[in-house]
């Protein structure tokens, strides 16, 4: 089973709604159960500041798929939540980005792991430090809590 951390974002449409509803949706893909979930934090808007703040959390899966088949199965929900590609950075009712992998670095046309973004993102670094033991590194980026520490 490989190890994978999600972040969650939203802040459109009923945003704690949709994440309880997700995480079930989340634990239906096949081979993939849910090990760990943060608290749900309110935080402000990184990019346009006009918009209303998000919901964000980060949880931790165990999953028999590889990486592009989990990013097909999460655009698959992202898609039923209506989520619409429209501005950079603007408002989502669901987003669901794949953070880290095992220890695994990749830049592909879609997907890089980790996350771009990750290590100066409060929004992922603080959930990710609540469900990660004390210590625990970041491929390509180091500990989670010299991360914090820099920010
Ligand atoms: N996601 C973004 C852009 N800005 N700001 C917050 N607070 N939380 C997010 O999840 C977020 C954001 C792009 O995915
Ligand atoms: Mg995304
Ligand atoms: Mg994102």
């Amino acid at each position: 089973m490989n190890q994978v951390f999600i972040g969650i974002g939203s802040n459109k449409n009923h945003p704690y709604f949709r994440i309880y509803s997700v995480l079930k949706q989340i634990n239906r893909i096949k081979s993939t159960r849910i090990v760990k979930k943060s608290s749900l934090y309110e935080t402000k808007p990184l990019g346009p500041q006009s918009q209303p703040n998000f919901i964000n959390a980060v949880i931790e899966i165990k999953t028999n798929l590889n990486p592009h088949e989990l990013l097909d199965e999460l655009q698959v929900l992202e898609k039923q939540h209506n989520r619409k590609r429209t501005k950079k950075w603007g408002p989502r009712s669901i987003d669901l980005d794949i953070l880290i992998y095992n220890r695994i670095t990749m830049e592909s046309r879609d997907l890089i792991i980790p996350h771009p973004g990750l290590e100066y993102r409060e929004f992922v670094l603080i959930p990710l430090y609540e469900i990660t033991n004390y210590g625990y590194e970041i491929p390509k980026y180091g500990k989670v809590s010299n991360l914090i520490k820099n920010l």
